[in-house]
C-alpha cells in the first residue's frame, strides 16, 4: 500500500485508550487470583484431557506487587482465523508491554495462522514495522490460516519450533476454535517441561467467544457498526424506491449476535433470530409462512417493501436441516479420502444422497440444488459447515416468493413482491477498528503481556466492564479451560471451547422481542450513519448496543 488515504495516515496518530491500572509501572500491577472456574459440563473429561491445566483460577490485574523480573523476553504471536478489526492492535499492544518489561524483547509473529508455528514460517515484528499497522483493520502484519495444530505431529513440531526460537511465550489471537489450539498447546508444553507460557485473545466477529468474563470479542463492534451503516442505507433506500424487499444475510457463523446488534441499530422489518427459531422448533416451512404473512400486512398497508435481515448460520437451527446437516457430516467423514476425491457438484451430491437414510434424503431432494450442493461442499479444518458459503437468502426468496403465490391464489395478499438479495461478512471484517475495537484490542495484547510476566499459561485476556469508558475496564484473564465441553467434530468427540449463542433470556433479546413487531409494521428505520473516528465521544466511542443493555448502560 503505497499511497495512504488521508483517514489511513490521522489513525496512525491515534492513541489507544486504556484500563487506568495500565498507567502503573509493569512491577507494580499484580495478578489477583479469584475463584476457580470451572466448565459447565463434561468436566471429569476434561479434567483428564488437561490434567495441568484444570482447575486454575480467574484472575483479575490490580495495583500491587507484580514481577520485579525485568527479563528480556522472547514472544511468539499468531493470527488465527477470519479477520477481524483490531488485531493489529493487540499486537501493538503486546510489543509495547514486552518493549516495557526489557527493551530487548522480541516479538516473533508467526506467517498465516497456526501453520506459521508448525511450518517455522515466522518474522521478528519490529517497531518501525508495527507503525504501519497501528489502529488499521485487517491481518496482513503476518498472515492469518485456519490450520488446527491438534495431531501429535502438529503439537510436536510447534514444541521443536518453539524451542528452537528460544520461545518463552505464545500468544494466540484467535476464536473459539483457535484457543481451544492455545489450550493444547499450553497442556502439550506443560507435559514436556517446556518452559512456554502459552495466552490466547478473544477474537471474532461473530461475537460468539463470550461469558461473564470475556464480555464481547473484538471485532464485533467494527464489523456490526459496518453492517448496520450498510443496512440503515439500504432501509432508506427501500423507503425511497418503495420496490424491494430486501434479504439480507449476516456473517457470524452459527450465533446470531451480530443479526440482534444490527437490528437494534437499523430497526428492520423482520430479524431472524436463529436461537429462537431453534428453540421453538420451527421447521422451513413455518419460517416461510411467517416471513410471507408479515410481507402481507405491510401489503395491505400499501407497502410492498422491506428490509429481512437472515443470520447466517440460520439453515444449521432450523431442526430438520439441523439433523440432515449432522448426517451429511457424518457421512463426509466415514468417507475420508473417497469423499474428497469427488468433484464438487453433481458427485458429491449423489454421493450424499446414496448414503442418507429415506426421510432425510426426501427433505435434501426437496431443496433447491444450489443449496444442496452447498451443504455437500468440504467442512472447514475444525470440521464446521461452511455457513458464509450457503445462499440461505435466495433459499427463503425463492421458498417467499412461492408462498405468497399460494397466498395470492387463496385471496390472502394482494401485493407485489419483488425482491434484492445480500450478503455482508467481509466487508467488515477489516475495517479500521471503531475507537472502542482499537482501544480495546490494545487493552487485550497489554493483558496477554501481563499474563506472560506472572507465567499464566493456558490463559486468555479478559477484560470487564466495557460499557464504562476504557479508564473504567477491568483487565484480567481466565483458564482457557474453563470454557470448554466436548463436542462431535469429524465424526470424533473433541474438547472445544463452547460456542456463546443469543441467551433467549437475555436482556438484549427480551427487549428486542418487545418491539420487533413495531417494527415488522413501520417503516421507521434507525440510520446508524458510518464509524466516526474523531470527534464527540458521544459518536465515536459509543459500544455496541447489546453490551450497553448487557450491563444495563
Ligand atoms: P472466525 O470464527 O475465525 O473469527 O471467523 C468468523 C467468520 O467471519 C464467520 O462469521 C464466517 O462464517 C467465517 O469467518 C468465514 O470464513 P472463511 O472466509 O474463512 O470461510
Amino acid at each position: 500500500m503505497l499511497e495512504r488515504s488521508p483517514l489511513h495516515t490521522a489513525r496512525y496518530a491515534y492513541t489507544p485508550k486504556v484500563p487506568e491500572i495500565f498507567l502503573e509501572p509493569l512491577p507494580h500491577i499484580k495478578a489477583l487470583p479469584s475463584e476457580v472456574i470451572e466448565p459447565d459440563k463434561d468436566k471429569e473429561l476434561l479434567k483428564s484431557i488437561f490434567p495441568n491445566s484444570f482447575g486454575k483460577p480467574a484472575v483479575k490485574f490490580v495495583k500491587g506487587e507484580g514481577v520485579p523480573s525485568e527479563k528480556a523476553f522472547t514472544v511468539g504471536v499468531i493470527l488465527s482465523g477470519g479477520p477481524a478489526a483490531g488485531g493489529h492492535n493487540v499486537i501493538a499492544g503486546l510489543f509495547d508491554g514486552i518493549k516495557k518489561a526489557n527493551p530487548k524483547s522480541k516479538l516473533i509473529g508467526f506467517k498465516g495462522g497456526p501453520s506459521g508455528l508448525i511450518d517455522g514460517k515466522y518474522l521478528e515484528i519490529n517497531a518501525d514495522m508495527l507503525e504501519q499497522y497501528r489502529n488499521t483493520g485487517g491481518f496482513d502484519i503476518i498472515g492469518s490460516g485456519r490450520t488446527k495444530i491438534e495431531t501429535p505431529q502438529q503439537l510436536e513440531k510447534s514444541f521443536e519450533n518453539a524451542i528452537k526460537l528460544g520461545l518463552d511465550a505464545l500468544v494466540v489471537i484467535g476464536g473459539d476454535d483457535s484457543n481451544t489450539n492455545a489450550a493444547l498447546l499450553s497442556e502439550y508444553f506443560i507435559q514436556k517441561g517446556a518452559p512456554v507460557t502459552v495466552v490466547g485473545v478473544p477474537k471474532t466477529i461473530d461475537g460468539d467467544l463470550k461469558n461473564e468474563w470475556i464480555e464481547i470479542s473484538f471485532g464485533f463492534d467494527t464489523a456490526t457498526k459496518v453492517y448496520s451503516e450498510l443496512i440503515g442505507n439500504i432501509c432508506r433506500d427501500a423507503s425511497s424506491g418503495r420496490k424491494y424487499w430486501h434479504f439480507i444475510k449476516l456473517m457470524g457463523r452459527s450465533a446470531s449476535h451480530i443479526a440482534l446488534e444490527c437490528a437494534f441499530q437499523t430497526r428492520p422489518n423482520i430479524a431472524l433470530i436463529s436461537e429462537e427459531i431453534e428453540a421453538k422448533q420451527m421447521s422451513l416451512a413455518q419460517i416461510v409462512a411467517t416471513i410471507a404473512d408479515a410481507i402481507a400486512a405491510r401489503a395491505a398497508k400499501g407497502e410492498n417493501f422491506g428490509v429481512i435481515i437472515v443470520p447466517e448460520g440460520l439453515i444449521e437451527f432450523i431442526p430438520e436441516i439441523k439433523a440432515l446437516i449432522a448426517q451429511i457430516n457424518e457421512i463426509i467423514a466415514a468417507a475420508g479420502s473417497e469423499y474428497e476425491s469427488l468433484p464438487r457438484g453433481e458427485a458429491q451430491r449423489s454421493f450424499i444422497l446414496s448414503k442418507l437414510p429415506a426421510e432425510t434424503a426426501a427433505l435434501f431432494s426437496q431443496l433447491p440444488e444450489s443449496i444442496q450442493t452447498q451443504l455437500c461442499w468440504d467442512r472447514d479444518p475444525h470440521g464446521n459447515v461452511q455457513v458464509s458459503r450457503i445462499e440461505t437468502e435466495k433459499l427463503l426468496v425463492e421458498m417467499v416468493s412461492r408462498r405468497l403465490k399460494e397466498m395470492s391464489a387463496e385471496g390472502t395478499y394482494t401485493g407485489t413482491f419483488d425482491y434484492q438479495t445480500h450478503f455482508f461478512g467481509y466487508e467488515g471484517r477489516c475495517a479500521f477498528p471503531s475507537n472502542f475495537d482499537a482501544d480495546y484490542c490494545y487493552s487485550l495484547g497489554y493483558s496477554a503481556c501481563l499474563l506472560i510476566l506472572h507465567g499464566l499459561t493456558g490463559y486468555i485476556a479478559a477484560i470487564r466492564n466495557l460499557a464504562a469508558p476504557p479508564k473504567e475496564w477491568i483487565p484480567g484473564g481466565i483458564p482457557i479451560v474453563s470454557m470448554m465441553n466436548i463436542e462431535r467434530r469429524h465424526g470424533k468427540e473433541k474438547p472445544v471451547i463452547k460456542k456463546a449463542l443469543v441467551d433467549l433470556e437475555g436482556k438484549p433479546f427480551k427487549a428486542f422481542a418487545q418491539v420487533r413487531d413495531k417494527w415488522a409494521l413501520s417503516s421507521d428505520y434507525r440510520i446508524p450513519g458510518s464509524i466516526q473516528y474523531f470527534g464527540p465521544p458521544s459518536i465515536t466511542d459509543v459500544p455496541a448496543i447489546i453490551l450497553q443493555l448487557e450491563q444495563n448502560s
